[in-house]
Formats: C-alpha cells, structure tokens, sequence
C-alpha cells in the first residue's frame, strides 16, 4: 500500500519525530527541493497534508494547488499566516501546538526583560572584548535598572500572556494588560487603551496574537512608554512599527527592548542591531528540546488524527 503523501514545509529539529513521520508517510520536504515549483505542478494534487511553522504557514495560492490536503498541522501556537477564514470555508482543519510552548516563551520574555534592564548583553561583550580590564573603574559601565518591582504591563493575556503575568508577579511586579476584553478570572488591571497601558508601565511585554494587531506598538504607544520603559516582543514582529522602535531606541526615547521576533525575519533592521540597548533573539522563543518535542509530538498526532478520518484535538477550524 502507497504511504499518504505529506509536505513539509518547515524543519523539524527532533530526529526521532523525523523517523516517526518518515516510516509513516511519503515525506516531500519542501526546503530542500531544488525546485519547488515544478514539483507542485507534478504532485501538488497527490498531498493530504501540510506540515509548516508557526510565523511562516501556508499562503492561499498554495493550499488551492493542494486540492486532496486533508490538514494544516502548524508546528507552532501562531496561525496568523494561515488564511483561517479560507481553510474553514474549505472544511479544512488548521491545527496549533496549544498550550506545548507557554512557559519557553514566557521565560524568555522574562529573560529578555532581565536581559534589558540589566544590560546583559552590552555587558558580556564589555568583559568578552578585554574592556574591563582596560576600563576597571565602576563607572565604566553603567547602572542598570531594577526589574524586581517594575510595572509590568502585558499586551494580549492569552496562555503565554497568562504565564509571564505569573513570573513577573513573583518577582513583586504589578501587572496591568490590555486585550480585546477585560478577563474575570485574573487578578491583574485591565487597561483597554494601549498607549494608557505604556504610560502606566515600566515594561511593556508583547503576547498577542498578531492577526488583528499589525502595528500597535507605534510611537504614540513608545513615547508613553517613555525614557525609562522597556519593550518587550515574543508573539510576532508585526505587531510594532519597527522604524518606530529603531527611531525611538536611537533617540533615547526609550530606555531598551529585548526582541525574540522582527517584521521581516530573518532580517533585523541595522538601528536595533547597532544599539547597546537592545538584546536580540533569533525567534528562539519555544527553542528548546522539551517544547520542541511536545510540540512535534502534537503536529504528528494532528496529522494521524486527520488521515484517520477525524476531526483533529487541535483543530481550530472545523
Ligand atoms: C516557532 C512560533 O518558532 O509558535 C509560533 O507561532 O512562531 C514559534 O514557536 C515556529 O512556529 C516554529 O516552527
């Protein structure tokens, strides 16, 4: 018997995850083609089901030259660049990875935060590159700001936006969050307006999803923030203007950010790479074994689940 036909369209680091899928399916692993294209032409109509990543998914285009797909299996919790409205019209279920990455990427926008605030970066290099010993003097590098205490303010209070509410709260934080609606079942501070929720913040921390939020974090929002704020961003580079964020940075008008996630990856605009006061992440936020696995683990239970016929657990359109 034929193995279903199953299109890669993403890497996925776990190798035993890679064997699984390999013994089960007919692998076609798009980033490796030498040409894409013409092999959609010749077998785009024989795939049952896609495989992609969070931040890059699959464009429409592409999904009506797969006329037999029977899932999207997202191997991430963001389905921003899937067209959800078009796969539901289609009956097609588009599954995430809920709940597998909240806590990495809630540890990582409270590393960043730490890593900002105390300039961990800037410091490291300062050390790495022979300065201290050349600069030993206190004030050759200097002060950082406290993070334990800072008002934390948290832009989009789902399940990550939850999970670094806690974090910061046991580090004595006082949280305020803005989101669609205010929640019942959480003791924070619901702030609707964006830029009242910067002025009200010593850091800003950026968990939204992405689909009805490009641009938010603009100058208006940066300026309330103010000379003494941090930004944050794990969820998704669209979210902020970042000529804004660069104008802001290089004027001081911010005190720093630390960023996981930019508007054109993997491209950084030369303003945030250039600045001390920026600590840069690869989107790397869900980037270890243990989330990486679950979440793997996940997108082949999605895959089985529909070309055994039914209705993936993790599906969010049918
Ligand atoms: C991943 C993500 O980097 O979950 C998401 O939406 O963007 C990230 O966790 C990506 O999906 C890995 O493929």
């Amino acid at each position: 018997m034929t193995k279903p036909q199953v299109l890669q369209l993403n890497p996925i680091l776990i190798p035993e995850v890679n064997d699984e899928l390999a013994s089960l399916y007919q692998m076609h692993r798009h980033f490796e083609m030498a040409d894409p294209e013409a092999w959609l032409q010749e077998h785009g109509a024989s795939i049952q089901a896609v495989i992609t990543g969070g931040h890059t998914g699959i464009a429409v285009p592409m999904l009506e030259r797969l006329p037999a797909l029977k899932v999207v299996a997202v191997n991430g919790v963001g389905t921003d660049a899937v067209d959800l409205a078009y796969c539901r019209a289609r009956g097609l279920p588009v599954t995430a990875t809920l709940g597998a990455l909240t806590e990495d990427v809630a540890d990582l926008a409270i590393g960043l935060l730490i890593a900002a605030c105390r300039n961990l970066c800037a410091v490291d290099r300062f050390v790495r590159d022979g300065q201290w010993e050349q600069h030993p003097q206190p004030s050759a590098v200097p002060l950082a700001r406290r993070f334990s205490g800072m008002r934390v303010g948290i832009v989009g209070l789902g399940r990550v936006g939850r999970a670094v509410a806690q974090r910061a709260a046991a580090f004595g934080c006082p949280i305020a969050y803005t989101d669609l609606r205010a929640m019942d079942d959480v003791p924070h501070r619901f702030v609707p307006d964006l830029v009242e929720l910067a002025r009200d913040s010593d850091a800003l921390v950026l968990c939204a999803a992405a689909d009805k939020a490009e641009g938010i974090v603009d100058a208006a929002v940066l300026d309330a923030l103010g000379p003494r704020g941090f930004l944050v961003n794990v969820a998704r580079g669209r979210l902020v203007n970042e000529d804004d964020l660069a104008a802001a940075i290089v004027a001081g008008r911010i005190a720093g950010a630390g960023l996981d996630v930019f508007v054109d990856e993997p491209r950084v605009p030369d303003a945030l790479r250039r600045s001390d006061r920026v600590t840069l992440q690869a989107h790397r936020a869900s980037a270890t074994w243990e989330t990486r696995a679950a979440m793997a683990r996940m997108v082949l239970d999605s895959v089985a689940q529909a070309l055994a016929g039914q209705r993936p657990a993790m599906s969010l359109t049918t």
